[in-house]
């Protein structure tokens, strides 16, 4: 209800058309699957500062510095909350990364309408996060439909057996969720489980509760692409350590 409402304020503020405005809109944006496929098996690393599960995890970060190190420390890609109600995120953090990195850039957010593709993209973001569990089949399709149009890939995420049938077969990349939303538990099990009923053809991601190098290498051996971490490298820094494989 609180993104609904975010949202329709977003689109009184702004129309479809000042979006294209942006210097970002015409931007050829860089592709988060072709990053992740080149590296064989790579770590999209995220940006938060907070999260429901993980209370305060960096409140203070500095996004240009966290960025940098990500780049520098072998990072195929950033994903980058841009909720500040439960994460501590805005726009303005996908702004400063864009001028910080050139690696491919996801929006991570609650995505329930175009005008968010439209904005993300005039902000410079490379690739967009749809989540199976909030969006009706046929929305995820048009969403989907819609952010290719703009140019954005899409990483499509996953938590049960039930949402599979629904991923638009047009996803760029799929994630399989970890994390029980309304648990807020995670466990490894659920990208195992799933790896082996996902379509063949969309590299995997296996997102969220990642901490090691042995996790790694399971999910590999399991025909994951790559693994989304947030957390554990934003608390230890240790992904110098999870991207040497
Ligand atoms: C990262 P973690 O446990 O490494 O910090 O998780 C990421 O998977 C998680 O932030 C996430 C998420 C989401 C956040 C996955 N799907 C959907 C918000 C919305």
């Amino acid at each position: 209800a609180n993104k609904r409402l975010e949202v329709a304020q977003l689109r009184q503020s702004q129309s479809l058309e000042s979006f294209s405005k942006s210097v970002y809109f015409d931007r050829v944006a860089l592709s988060l699957k072709e990053s992740l496929l080149s590296a064989g098996f790579g770590i999209i690393a995220e940006i938060k500062r907070k999260s429901p599960s993980g209370g305060n995890i960096k409140t203070e970060l500095d996004v240009t510095e966290q960025a940098q190190f990500y780049e520098q420390n072998g990072a195929a890609g950033i994903s980058i909350l841009t909720d500040s109600t439960y994460f501590g995120g805005s726009i303005d953090d996908i702004l400063k990364a864009r001028e910080a990195v050139n690696i491919p850039l996801l929006r991570k957010e609650f995505i329930i309408d175009e005008i968010q593709l439209y904005e993300a993209k005039a902000i410079g973001a490379d690739a967009i996060l749809l989540i199976g569990a909030v969006l009706q089949p046929k929305e995820a399709q048009q969403l989907t439909n819609k952010a290719h149009e703009l140019g954005l890939e899409v990483l499509y995420e996953v938590h049960t057996p039930e949402e599979i049938a629904h991923i638009p077969p047009n996803a760029d990349l799929i994630a399989v969720n970890n994390r029980d939303l309304k648990a807020q538990k995670t466990s490894l099990e659920h990208s195992f489980k799933l790896a082996p009923l996902l379509p063949a053809g969309i590299p995997l991601i296996s997102a969220s509760g990642i901490k090691t190098a042995e996790e790694i290498a399971a999910l590999k051996a399991a025909s994951y692409s790559g693994a989304l971490i947030g957390e554990s490298i934003l608390r230890d820094g240790h992904l110098a350590q999870l991207t040497q494989n």
